[in-house]
């Protein structure tokens, strides 16, 4: 975006804008309550970097449908369907397909692409590259995904099936039995070696590719969640160590450590605990970004919207039931019950910062029933089932139910997330932060919770708040942007409307 003409200096390689950041401090009994405002400088690199991105599942239905539709978009890519012409678009991104208010002007609000507010990547300019434990390459895993249309699967065959995944960590007991068929493109070796590999891959993509940072993400099937255990993954050293012993370490989180090692962020599309204690630590240590966890792309992202609403409006949740049925080789990994269970916990736990912040409608620990229900049918493919009810306790003893239908193909809508993820992940890179009265400029948490409005279960620095409704999420990251800009946060307030 060009010339913001206050509190903002655009040098060569850099965005310098002032801010001055306004918090409320409340005391415990809210007696006593204090307006606070630090001063802060923000600083964004301007150059935008050429960026790799390495899935692992590369050659499932989101890792090929991601990769297709970024060729898509880049060949400018037009196919007939049944109901017309389409034209490849990035529908579903928040950073490419949605606006905000920068202000008003004389003829009203001003409403700018988010992706136009400051220097980031441009999905088109991505480079893919990742590991599967099926060898199938991308042309023939797109047909076996069976999201995209045929005919616009013709045109990218050709570029896809030169595409092949790299082998990669398989270790049985984390991912579904049900899929050790699929399982011909492994490691061999200790674990310590397949570590060692999985390090040298992402050296040699950097280096054959020419991008100058890698980010990972896990797009893999959902394992099962792993135990914390004192003196194997509690600690960094601790997980290094058992790594070298051959312990049981995941491998989503064995993916994570190879990643920060090399000082790539890594981020985790699937709901299991990859990042135990001992891989938060490293990350922190090694001063690499992790997030996550688990792609918040369709019925979970409607529950932080409508529990936020009803809540927010002084209505009482008091059951949610949530039904899923597809057919997708997701849906067949989540019919055994330790994979189901890691999904489970993820999609239940969204609704819980909405129901705690209103003491009127909630006692202290009491919370509407959940229910999560996931079904395997294999003939409806990746075109996903959900169904919600939501109950409600409205005025006077009265009852409200929402019911709702949603269907839709999971990965065009999981497709979008995973761009924006990597995207602002290495947006953040770039964007260091001096408050007032400190000497040196400070990077993000290592934990990049700014991610939390594209996952259902949002990992954040230990002891701070985890927020799952949607627009205070978008919120966020619309107002930190704002901030590299030195513009006030979006208020809404509109006051000069409502003044005589
Ligand atoms: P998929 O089953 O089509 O793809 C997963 C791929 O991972 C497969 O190709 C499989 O061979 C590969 N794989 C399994 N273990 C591996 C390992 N250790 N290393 C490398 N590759 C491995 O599943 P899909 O639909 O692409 O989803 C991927 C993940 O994203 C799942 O965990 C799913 O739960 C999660 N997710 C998907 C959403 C969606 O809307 N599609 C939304 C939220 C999360
Ligand atoms: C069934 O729920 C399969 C899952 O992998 C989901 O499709 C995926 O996690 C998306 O979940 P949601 O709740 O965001 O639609």
């Amino acid at each position: 975006m060009s010339a913001v003409d206050s509190n903002v200096k655009y040098t060569d390689t850099h965005i310098v804008s002032q801010y001055s950041y306004q918090t409320t401090s409340v005391q415990r009994d809210g007696n006593k309550v204090t307006p606070r405002t630090t001063e802060m400088t923000f600083r964004t690199e301007r150059r935008v970097p050429r960026l790799g991105v390495m899935l692992v599942g590369w050659g499932g239905n989101n890792g090929t449908t991601v990769t297709a539709a970024v060729l898509a978009n880049k060949l400018g890519l037009t196919w007939r369907t049944n109901t017309g012409v389409k034209k490849a678009n990035y529908y579903g991104s928040l950073l490419q397909a949605s606006t905000v208010c920068l202000g008003t002007g004389v003829e009203g609000e001003v409403n700018v692409p988010i992706c136009d507010l400051l220097p980031m990547v441009h999905p088109n300019d991505i480079v893919f590259d990742g590991w599967d434990i099926s060898s199938m390459d991308l042309g023939r895993a797109m047909e076996r995904a069976q999201v995209l249309d045929w005919s616009l699967q013709e045109q990218l065959r050709p570029h896809l099936s030169q595409m092949k995944p790299r082998p990669s960590i398989y270790i049985p007991d984390f991912i579904a039995a049900n899929q050790e068929s699929r399982a011909d493109n492994v490691l061999t070796g200790s674990i310590a070696e397949q570590v060692e590999q999985v390090r040298a891959d992402i050296r040699d993509f950097r280096q054959s590719s020419g991008v100058d940072k890698v980010i990972v993400l896990w797009t893999a099937n959902t394992e099962r969640f792993c135990d914390v255990i004192p003196g194997v993954n509690d600690k960094a050293k601790n997980l290094l160590a058992a790594i070298q012993a051959g312990a049981e370490v995941s491998p989503s989180t064995l993916f994570a450590v190879a990643s920060i090692l090399e000082g790539c962020a890594y981020i985790n599309g699937s709901p299991q605990n990859t990042f135990v204690p001992g891989a938060i630590e490293l990350a922190v240590q090694n001063g690499v970004f992790i997030g996550g966890d688990d792609f918040k792309s369709g019925q979970t992202k409607v529950k932080s919207v409508l529990v936020d609403f009803l809540v927010s409006s002084g209505i009482k949740p008091t059951s949610i039931v949530s039904y899923n049925h597809l057919g997708n080789n997701d849906g067949k990994n989540l019919s055994a019950p330790q994979q189901f269970r890691s999904k489970e916990i993820s999609k239940s736990n969204v609704v819980d910062d909405m129901v705690h912040s209103n003491s009127i409608l909630y006692q202290p620990g009491e919370k509407p029933d959940h229910c999560v229900v996931i079904k395997y049918v294999p003939r409806v493919g990746d075109s996903k089932r959900a169904m919600d009810e939501y109950t409600s306790e409205i005025m006077m003893g009265g009852t409200n139910t929402i019911a709702m239908h949603n269907t839709c193909e999971d990965s065009l809508l999981a497709t979008p997330i995973m761009l924006d993820l990597v995207i602002l992940t290495e947006l953040c890179q770039r964007i260091t932060v001096r408050p007032q009265g400190e000497e040196d400029f400070q990077s993000f948490h290592s934990v990049l919770a700014l991610l939390s409005f594209l996952c259902k279960a949002p990992l954040v620095p230990s002891g701070t708040p985890v927020i799952n409704a949607f627009f205070r999420q978008r919120a966020a990251i619309e107002n930190i942007m704002r901030a590299c800009l030195g513009l006030p946060p979006q208020s809404h307030m509109l006051l000069e409307h409502k003044l005589q």
